[in-house]
């Protein structure tokens, strides 16, 4: 019994850590906004295990303590440190260390900020760059190693736009925009999903970010604003491999 529960074990880690990679996994970061969420995930995890631990070391001392030896410490001593501290201390660390997070994730004026618009429909996206004539849907090219303002509106109800691997979500409302920060730190393909139900369609509501390397996003944008058919897009199986 033991053997096969050794067995188990390293079979279920591999299979929990298999989720650390692929292409919606914000533990695989490729740009500064998501890089913030990862550490500030991992440390919200390591601290998570560690009160896991102990609680686990507690619920094992409980149970094969001998009932007539004295309890370790008072029932109102446990309610205040653990029911109390413990959880206020936790939240504060939490605070301390989410607030900044957030805050620089909010978009700064920033003259070189690539600006594009992107509207949520049931159950499309349509991207405009506003400095050029042209619209995609689906689909949003953008250089690597710059910042990219997207002001995000909906045509119809609540949707809510996320590359988990470049940036944390934010939602699209009808009649308001909201303007994300996004930014790749290297050239690929970054898969996006609608993250607010929006209806029988929103599973499918999937769309790709393409990051080139900045000379290849200006011959993208020559390209577009010639109306060129010679669009260089990547091969189907990059648009639909898992990395
Ligand atoms: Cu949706």
């Amino acid at each position: 019994m033991r053997q096969s529960v050794a067995v188990f074990w390293p079979a279920i880690l591999l299979l929990c850590l298999s989720g650390c990679s692929g292409p919606f996994s914000s533990l695989d970061p490729k740009g500064p906004a998501a890089q913030e969420v990862a550490l500030l995930w991992w440390g919200m995890f390591f601290f998570a295990a560690v009160v896991l631990l102990a609680l686990i070391a507690l619920w094992h001392y409980a149970i094969k303590r001998q009932t007539d030896k004295q309890p370790v410490g008072t029932t109102s001593s446990w309610i205040i440190w653990g029911g109390i501290v413990l959880p206020a201390v936790t939240i504060a660390i939490l605070l301390v260390a989410g607030l900044p997070v957030g805050q620089r994730m909010i978009p700064q004026p920033d003259e070189n900020a690539l600006q594009i618009k992107v509207t949520g429909h049931q159950w499309y996206w349509q991207v405009a760059y506003p400095e050029h004539e042209f619209q995609m849907i689906d689909v949003l090219h953008i250089p690597v190693e710059t910042p990219v303002h997207l002001m995000l509106t909906s045509a119809d109800v609540i949707h809510s736009f996320w590359v988990p691997r470049l940036a944390v979500k934010l939602d699209l409302l009808p009649g308001r925009t909201n303007v994300l920060r996004i930014e790749a730190s290297e050239s690929g393909i970054f898969r996006g999903q609608c993250a607010e139900y929006c209806g029988v369609g929103h599973a499918h509501m999937q769309f790709t970010v393409i990051a080139h390397s900045q000379p290849d996003f200006e011959l993208w944008l020559q390209q577009q604003a010639r109306g060129s058919q010679k669009v260089a897009q990547p091969p189907l199986q990059e648009l639909t491999r898992d990395d």
